[in-house]
């Protein structure tokens, strides 16, 4: 397969203003019925050329009203078709079978309803169509289906009509005023109840809003519900963007690639991101609804109003989007707690992806397939990038710059340089070399060492950067780094001269401080100010000490993790063992009145297993387990009665779901895992009497999780019973098979593979592969295990998956892509699974181009 590549974008030769379209829906067999008003864009007298995808043929095509027989052909996948005039009606029929689409692509059958996914290239197995972003369109949709399979018929924008037609079917025709490309045209078919509310925005307008869900499910739609209409009012307070349309819509489907999606007017949920009780979701489960749904609510200005020219723009939208929701998340409940959640999942999903062998830019150069790009990096390093925008603009030049951004391309397909202009003219800054963060890939290397002359007088920090050699550029610009800083008096811990940003811009540069009354240590990138990896050379009574005072949350968070890395990697090199001082700092931190819950539950968790392999050169997981758990279990053991006593404190508290009890439940958890590291006598115990005990989730699975990660007769018992409690909930049942796929104990690679024959396991549905093979690939223990046994499960389940699912089949390749990381035993095992895999003929072009760019 080809690539394709960004500079070789050129503007549609034809346009489509108007599209109506037309279902005669049916699970076996839908006609769809495009008559597209098309228009010659510019001189040229090249053919219009429409998608097709999936095996899509005409039933028939016709211009202006008469049948063609012979002036169009098939072109590869495209319909190709001469057009005389600059202006013309083209009307496709062809014929579907949602039920037989596994892909999970374009019209498909879903537990009895029928619905779409169109982003990025569904469209065209619908109907044929230039399926490309930069050709926006005003949408009529008609659907008639039967009325009792199908009583509720849904589409962007308005309904304009519905009615009974004989034979007991009946119809629906929906129009969307507002032009949009076709990756956001989204149609919903099938017996659904609905949350109803309103919202009356700034303006005094109205809004109908509909969260459409199987009957049994409405209680549980209330958490989406309440978040919908606080993203609304929130997006209208900070980024001053209020709705548009009349009605909003949410379906949530249970078979679904991505988390959701943000079609204008009708968005599509996975139901993960939309159903919730306390009883089957947990903290983390409503976090991510309320972060999910504002998401894909703030795309309607940021991706529907202003959309993406090509796909190589895509962090235009994702980015930027995932920046707002992270920022709504944090104003929702705790930010210093929110913005350590994005730093930990930063570094766990976006920092190996730059470090390893699918290393792209935030905007790629090239792809053969864009599926393969919806990337933490596209998403999360993409959100950091407009972040350090953020703090460079500062808060007003940055409203003053998406505010410009809103006007200037509303209604239009743009590119992130049109943002980043966009940003320059508002603000006045220059952001000429800030554009290298678009373009190199690789994360920077920064290293900062602090000297002092004299106590009382002045210090010198000097800091350096590298961007590592990532494929496909071996050479690297420095690139402009803000670091936010300052520097504590070693005695009083106090900043001396407040907070500075700085702003590393060149390989080397030193910056003087002066007037110290006090010996200072560093505290430096603040709030994660910029997404580097930051090496010091402060020692671990310095790092102990920010632990306990540094005034920034974040940069105190990272003291005591850097501390707890430096040991780790320490040892894991085999160099002397000393955890006295993580054991003190976390003793101060379990033990200061003044910090919250949440923030402690974070700041004594130890860095994951993964983490500390990505600061090695050739990693052996079970070296990395061996020092990590040993670290863990001096930490239980130490402390035992400081983590008793969080844990005592943690205990009465009736459920509710605000930050201050969110907190508590987490410390609950991470404290019961310490008692059990600890080998306390009554840890399985205690875990079991929490799980039975409990009145919700949070509490219940952090104690499933305990006991599956030990030997312990409770560990049966209670996943037994978690089964029979939950059997039928299937978002419920794939937390029990992930408790399970993720056990650090001996003897997971079988159960496992036990786990994939179960009768509930099918890798048909994207949640249910997710929660065992998703979770399995990332145990750094069982799929490690040095029989090669779990790499050769993962590479059996990418050519099982990719027959059905390419993009999910796809997703499973990175784990065993990063073979390189690895001790040469295991590196070679890996290397092998991904060469069998690529020589089986017939693999989509997901799994290729993952596969062979990992082994390249
Ligand atoms: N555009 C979707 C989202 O990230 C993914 N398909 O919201
Ligand atoms: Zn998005």
């Amino acid at each position: 397969p080809a690539a394709i590549r960004r500079e070789d974008y050129r503007p549609p030769d034809w346009l489509v203003p108007e599209i109506a379209l037309d279902f005669q829906l049916d699970a076996q067999a839908t006609r769809v019925t495009a008559r597209l008003t098309v228009r010659r864009q510019g001189a040229h007298g090249h053919p219009l050329r429409l998608d097709g995808g999936g095996g899509l043929l005409p039933v028939s095509v016709s211009i202006d009203g008469e049948e063609l027989h012979d002036a169009w052909r098939i072109d590869g996948e495209q319909l190709v078709i001469d057009l005389p005039g600059d202006d013309h009606l083209v009307e496709t029929i062809v014929q579907i079978a949602p039920a037989a689409n596994s892909t999970l692509m374009g019209l498909y059958a879903s537990n009895g309803l029928l619905c779409t996914q169109c982003e990025a290239e569904g469209f065209r197995r619908i109907t044929f169509f230039p399926d490309r972003p930069d050709v926006l369109s005003r949408y009529t949709v008609r659907m008639e289906g039967d009325a009792a399979l199908y009583p509720v018929l849904l589409s962007n924008g308005d309904q304009l009509d519905a009615g009974e037609l004989p034979a007991g079917r009946h119809y629906a025709l929906w129009r969307d005023p507002f032009p949009k490309p076709c990756y956001l045209f989204a149609l919903v078919a099938g017996d659904l109840s609905a949350n109803r509310d309103q919202f009356v925005t700034r303006s005094g307008r109205t809004i109908d809003l509909g969260i459409w869900v199987r009957e049994a499910d409405l209680p549980k739609t209330r958490h989406a519900m309440a978040s919908l209409k606080a993203s609304m009012a929130w997006d209208e307070r900070v980024y001053g963007r209020e709705y548009d349309l009349a009605v909003f819509n949410i379906v949530a489907v249970s078979d679904f690639n991505f988390g959701a999606m943000e079609n204008k007017g009708l968005n599509i949920f996975n139901s993960r991101y939309i159903l919730a009780d306390p009883d089957t979701a947990t903290d983390a489960d409503f976090d991510a609804i309320a972060g999910v749904v504002a998401h894909e609510y703030f795309h309607n200005w940021s991706g529907n109003r202003v959309t993406c020219r090509d796909w190589f723009q895509l962090s235009l939208k994702e980015g930027f989007t995932v920046l707002r929701d992270q920022q709504f998340s944090a104003d929702q409940g705790s930010p210093a707690v929110k913005r350590i959640e994005d730093v930990r999942a930063l570094r766990a999903a976006q920092f190996p992806e730059d470090a390893g062998p699918l290393a792209h830019p935030i905007r790629p150069d090239s792809y053969i397939e864009i599926s393969n790009f919806y990337t933490a990096t596209i998403y999360n390093k993409g959100a950091e990038v407009i972040r350090m925008m953020k703090l460079i603009l500062g808060d007003e030049g940055f409203r003053a710059g998406t505010d410009l951004y809103f006007d200037r391309h509303d209604g239009q397909a743009a590119t992130c340089e049109d943002f980043i202009v966009a940003m320059e003219d508002a603000s006045g800054a220059d952001l000429t070399q800030f554009r290298l963060w678009y373009t190199q890939a690789g994360t920077p290397r920064v290293t900062a060492s602090l000297t002092t002359d004299a106590p009382g007088g002045r210090a010198r920090l000097r800091l350096s950067q590298s961007v590592p050699t990532t494929p496909g550029q071996p050479d690297k610009q420095p690139m402009p780094i803000p670091l936010k800083l300052s520097l504590l008096g070693a005695v009083s811990g106090a900043a001396m001269g407040g907070e500075h940003l700085v702003i590393l811009d060149e390989a080397e540069k030193e910056v003087t401080f002066d007037g110290l009354t006090e010996l200072p240590v560093l505290s430096i990138n603040h709030g994660f100010s910029a997404p580097i990896c930051l090496e010091t050379d402060r020692s671990p009574a310095d790092l102990a000490f920010l632990s306990a005072h540094d005034e920034d949350p974040f940069a105190r968070y990272e003291a005591m993790q850097q501390l707890m890395l430096d040991t780790l990697v320490g040892a894991a090199k085999g160099g002397p063992v000393d955890h006295t001082p993580v054991i003190d700092a976390v003793r101060n931190t379990l033990t200061d009145p003044a910090l919250d819950a949440a923030f402690v539950a974070e700041a004594v968790l130890l860095p994951s297993e993964a983490f500390i392999g990505d600061q090695l050169d050739a990693v052996d997981p079970e070296m990395v387990a061996t020092v990590r758990e040993a670290l863990r279990a001096d930490l239980g053991t130490e402390l035992i009665d400081e983590w008793r006593d969080a844990y005592a404190r943690a205990h009465a508290n009736r459920y509710e779901y605000s930050p201050n009890a969110k907190g508590m439940r987490r410390l609950r958890s991470v404290a019961l895992a310490f008692l059990a590291a600890a080998g306390a006598p009554d840890w399985a115990e205690l875990a079991f009497a929490q799980y039975r005990a409990s009145d919700n989730m949070t509490d219940r699975q952090g104690a499933l999780g305990v006991l599956a990660n030990n030997d312990a007769p409770e560990r049966e018992a209670a996943l037994a019973d978690f089964y029979d409690r939950y059997a039928g909930d299937a978002l419920v049942i794939d937390k029990w098979f992930t408790a399970q796929a993720l056990s650090t104990r001996s003897g997971t690679v079988e159960a496992v593979e036990a786990l994939a024959r179960h009768p509930d396991f099918t890798i048909a549905n994207p949640n249910r592969l997710r929660s065992l093979v998703g979770a399995f690939a990332v145990n750094q223990r069982a799929f490690h295990d040095p029989s090669g046994r779990g790499y050769r499960f993962v590479a059996d389940m990418i050519l099982g998956v990719d027959k059905l699912n390419p993009q999910a089949a796809a997703r499973l390749v990175p784990s065993l892509g990063r073979w390189r990381r690895y001790e040469p035993g295991r590196a070679s095992l890996m290397r092998d699974e991904l060469e069998r895999v690529l020589a089986v003929p017939g693999l989509s072009k997901d799994v290729f181009e993952q596969v062979s760019k990992s082994l390249g």
